[in-house]
Formats: structure tokens, sequence, C-alpha cells
């Protein structure tokens, strides 16, 4: 008999963290997640897969750390024992990492540098490899270098946030190289679903959509509306994720959809398909700016289709379609466009807490 993989997930709570969960679950794996101790609960997003570890049919398990605390990750590594390692914990939110710079780069830059020293010490101890996964971002080209962006475009960091995931960045390839441990960087763009935090563009819109159309909100506070985003389906781009570690060789990837869009033209779609004008509710409230914007991010992802064989199979107005329904069915209403909707239905997360950011 086979051994059950077990793979240990940092981040498990967010967005990714759900979608890659639900996807190793279906492959047989045993998923382990790291989850931080919070005076409210945070497991929404992965409650419908939690079952009670009293269980024996119990594959999912979750343990309490932090990427800042080191001592906790190398025990957690020690006692879960994974063949494979995601790091999609991060304080992700470019706008408030220029708020809270130096968090953010003790947990994104200083928690990579943490897990891949844990698994050099593990390696070393035990003989037994462990692949690694690095959530590498999009924001690391940050200034237009290239158009478009690929796995070998330079990075031009523009915040705190994406200066750290260029350290981590570094560090994965370092600690391939270094001492030959498989370790991967994604380099993800943009993604989206309807399980994204409120505190997101798209999910913001899309959410205060649904609130204006149930009349609880009147206005829709926006920042800059000009930059532009290659977005992609969220459970798509987990798949991707999971390919790189199947994989014969280490490498780095650029994972995008090929295509760019503006805010602008996201409020086109998102509002036209409750037929409202959003230009009646959209305000503009310089807060929502920051310091230094990353104008143009398209992504080109043609080593990631040739190697993996990882396409995108969802187009932006599908996207954009997929997130105005959920965020109006959470509030029990139906669009015109309900039954083809009911096709892309994400499987029911949906918080309603109010997002300021
Ligand atoms: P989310 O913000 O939805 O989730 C972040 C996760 O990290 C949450 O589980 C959060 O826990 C956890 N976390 C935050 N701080 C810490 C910490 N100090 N120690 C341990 N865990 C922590 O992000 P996404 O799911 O959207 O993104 C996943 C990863 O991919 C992130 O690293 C992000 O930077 C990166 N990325 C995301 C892209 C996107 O478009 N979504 C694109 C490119 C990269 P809690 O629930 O308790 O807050
Ligand atoms: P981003 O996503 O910064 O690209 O990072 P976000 O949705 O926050 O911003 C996208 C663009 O929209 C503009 N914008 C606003 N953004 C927010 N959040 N709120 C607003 O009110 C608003 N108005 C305009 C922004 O200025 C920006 O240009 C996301 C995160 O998931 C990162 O973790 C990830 O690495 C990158 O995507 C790829």
């Amino acid at each position: 008999m086979t051994q059950r993989k077990r793979a240990l997930i940092t981040g498990i709570t967010g967005q990714d963290g759900s979608y890659l969960s639900e996807l190793l679950l279906e492959k047989d794996y045993e998923v382990h997640g790291i989850i931080r101790r919070t005076s409210t609960f945070n497991t929404d997003r992965i409650d419908h897969i939690y079952v009670d570890p009293h269980n024996e049919n119990a594959r999912l398990f979750l343990h309490y750390g932090d990427l800042t605390d080191g001592v906790t990750m190398r025990r957690i590594l020690e006692e879960v024992k994974p063949v494979e390692i995601y790091n999609l914990g991060a304080q992700s939110h470019v706008r408030v990492s220029f708020d809270s710079p130096e968090y953010t780069v003790d947990s994104v830059a200083m928690g990579t540098l943490r897990l891949l020293e844990a698994i050099r010490d593990y390696r070393n101890r035990t003989g037994i490899d462990v692949r690694f996964y690095q959530a590498g971002s999009s924001e690391m080209f940050g200034k237009v270098q290239e158009v478009p962006q690929k796995e070998t475009t330079s990075f031009y960091p523009r915040s705190p946030y994406a200066c750290a995931k260029v350290y981590a960045h570094w560090q994965t390839v370092n600690y391939r190289e270094s001492y030959g441990i498989f370790a991967c960087n994604g380099i993800l763009f943009n993604h989206e679903s309807p399980r994204r935090g409120e505190t997101f563009v798209t999910r913001k819109i899309t959410r205060a959509i649904a609130r204006i159309v149930a009349d609880q909100q009147q206005k829709l506070y926006l920042g800059n509306l000009d930059s532009k985003r290659d977005w992609g389906y969220a459970k798509d781009y987990v798949q991707a994720m999971w390919l790189m570690l199947q994989q014969e060789e280490a490498d780095d990837y650029v994972v995008a959809t090929g295509e760019t869009h503006s805010i602008r033209e996201f409020l086109d779609i998102s509002f036209g398909y409750v037929n409202l004008n959003w230009q009646d509710y959209v305000e503009f409230d310089p807060r929502y700016l920051r310091p230094a914007e990353v104008d143009l991010l398209i992504g080109d992802p043609s080593k990631a289709k040739q190697k993996l064989g990882w396409e995108p199979s969802v187009t932006f107005e599908e996207l954009v379609a997929l997130m105005v329904e959920a965020d109006l069915r959470a509030l029990g209403l139906t669009s015109q466009h309900s039954p083809e909707a009911s096709d892309w239905q994400d499987n029911a997360y949906i918080r309603q807490s109010v997002g300021s950011i």
C-alpha cells in the first residue's frame, strides 16, 4: 500500500489556501495547515472541508503557528513531516504594507527564510526531501520594464510588500542552488474569486454591487481607476502551484492569463452585469491611493503552458460574472443571468464583514 502524501500549507485560511486544500484533498493528500490564533474565528473559508480530527476519516489538520515565529514553524515541520510545503502565508495587502512595512517584511521575507532554514536543517538531519512552493507575485515586476512580463523580466518592486516578495523569491532560488532543495517560485499575477478578501479591489466592487442592488449601500469609494491588472481565477491558479511541485526539476514560473484590464473596465462589466452605471455610484477617496503605484501588469504564461501544461479556464468576463453572481446570492438576490452562472458557482464562502481598505 502506498503512503498518502502529506502537505503543509501556510496561509491555509486565505483565498488560495482554501482552494489548494480542496485540490489536495481531492488528490488524496493528508493536508496540514498553519492557522493564527485570533479572537474571532478565521477559518470560514475552510470550514466546509474541515472534519473533526477525532474522526478516523479526517485528512485535514490545523496547527497554531505564525511565520514570524520560527521555533513553532520548525516544531510543526518536525511533527507533520510533510513531503510538500506551500508557503502562502503573508500580509498580502499592498496598500497596508505601506502602513505596516516592518510586519509585512517580517512575515513575507523573514517568514520565507525561516521556513527555508527549517527545511534545510530537517533535510540534513533526516535525509528526507521536502518540496517547497513560494507564493511569488507579479508585484515584484512593479515599475514597467518589459511588456508582457515573463520569468526573465527584471524586478522593480514598488511597495514594502513587493520588496519582501523579491527577497523571498531570491532566497528560494538560493536555497535551490546552494543546497539542492526542490524549491519553486510561482510568480502569480492577480487572481480572484468569490473567496477573495473583501478589501481587494475586485471583491470590494462586486460586494458593493450586491449591497447597492439590495439597497444596503449607496456609494463605493475607490482610489486609482487607471491601473491595469492581469486578472485570473484563483481556482485555476492553485492547480499551477501543485503542478510545479510534481515536475522532475524545480523551476520558477509566471502564472497569468496574458490579458490586462483597467479598474474602469472591471467597473464597466461588473456594474453592467446588473444593468447599473458605475459612474452613478463610485466616488474617489485619496486614502485608497498608494505612495507608489504599479501601473501595468500583463503576464506571459507560455512557460507554464509549455512545461506544466497549465492554462487558465475562465475568461475575464466569466470571472467578473461569477464574482458578482456569488455576492448577489449571498444577499439572497439573483440576476437575470443566474442559470448560466450556476455553472461557475463557488461553494459557499462569502463573508459579509465590512471592509474599509
Ligand atoms: P490572503 O490574504 O487571502 O491570505 C493570506 C493568508 O496568510 C491567510 O491565511 C492569513 O491568515 C495568513 N497570514 C497572514 N499573516 C501571517 C503570518 N504572520 N503567519 C502565518 N500566516 C499568516 O492571500 P491569498 O490567498 O490571496 O494569497 C496567497 C499568497 O499568494 C500570499 O502570499 C500572497 O501574497 C500571494 N499572492 C497572491 C496573489 C493574488 O492575486 N491573490 C497574487 C500573487 C501572490 P489569516 O486568515 O489569519 O489572516
Ligand atoms: P494588488 O490588488 O495591489 O494588485 O495586489 P488590489 O486589488 O489591492 O489593487 C489592484 C489595483 O486597484 C487599485 N485600487 C484599489 N485597490 C484597493 N485594494 N482598494 C481600492 O479602493 C482601490 N481603488 C483602486 C489599486 O491602486 C491597484 O492598482 C494583489 C494582492 O493579492 C497581492 O497580494 C498580490 O501579490 C497581487 O495582487 C498580485
